[in-house]
């Protein structure tokens, strides 16, 4: 398969010190904006994996749909700030000129912890690029086109890896197929950890 233009990855873009910092300091957002398990639009069916956010504008799913939001939809509270040193890695990685809006973190944890073939297209920016870390556990990463049949490519993402999600590569299809339980010692009680940078609102 062809890899889309504008795709980057950076494997050991955060050092294991800069891993264990930014476990830290994601351990003080999730004591203010506890994981929630979103659910499927219509059918209400969980996602196996749990979620939070930081930043103006959080991602979030329930049987009403999806979209961004100010508040954490279980405590009503406004979502932590995003931390300065992931804002600088956005600026350095991406150059773009407008601060991400929404830092979504994913936790996987256990082995049935997935995520389905999808593309981001709940953003009015799809100017920006996307940026992700992975932190934790291995895990395999699926990355197609411009539709959701048609070839994928996997990706084997390792804690500290940085993703840009540029170009063509913004609006590709991707997914997690697997993650692989005991790869890391990072987390406290194992499991995977992904922060997705976006960009929500175009900027003015
Ligand atoms: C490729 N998360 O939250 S991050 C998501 O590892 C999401 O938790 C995955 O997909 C995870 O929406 C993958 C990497 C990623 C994020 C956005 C993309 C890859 C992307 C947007 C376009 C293409
Ligand atoms: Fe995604």
């Amino acid at each position: 398969m062809e890899t889309p233009r504008g795709f980057r990855i950076i494997p050991e873009y955060l050092s294991p010190a800069a891993q264990a910092a930014l476990v830290e300091t994601l351990r003080g957002i999730v004591a203010q904006a506890p994981f929630f398990r979103p659910v499927m639009p219509g059918n209400g069916r969980p996602f196996s994996v749990e979620m939070t956010n930081a930043g103006p504008l959080g991602w979030v799913s329930d049987r009403a749909g999806y979209r961004y939001q100010p508040m954490h939809p279980v405590t009503g509270e406004a979502w932590p700030a995003i931390p300065d040193s992931i804002l600088d890695a956005w600026g350095d990685l991406t150059g773009y000129p407008s601060p991400p809006e929404c830092c979504l973190i994913n936790l996987y944890r256990g082995e049935k912890a997935k995520m389905g073939l999808h593309r981001d297209a709940d953003e009015e920016d799809f100017d920006a690029p996307v940026l992700s870390f992975s932190l934790g556990d291995t895990a395999t990463f699926r990355l197609g086109g411009a539709t959701r049949r048609g070839p994928t490519k996997a990706v084997t993402l390792h804690s500290g890896t940085a993703l840009i999600l540029g170009g063509d590569s913004r609006m590709a299809y991707h997914g997690i197929s697997k993650v692989m339980p005991g790869t890391s010692r990072l987390l406290t009680g194992g499991g995977r950890l992904n922060l997705t940078l976006r960009r929500v609102t175009k900027p003015v």
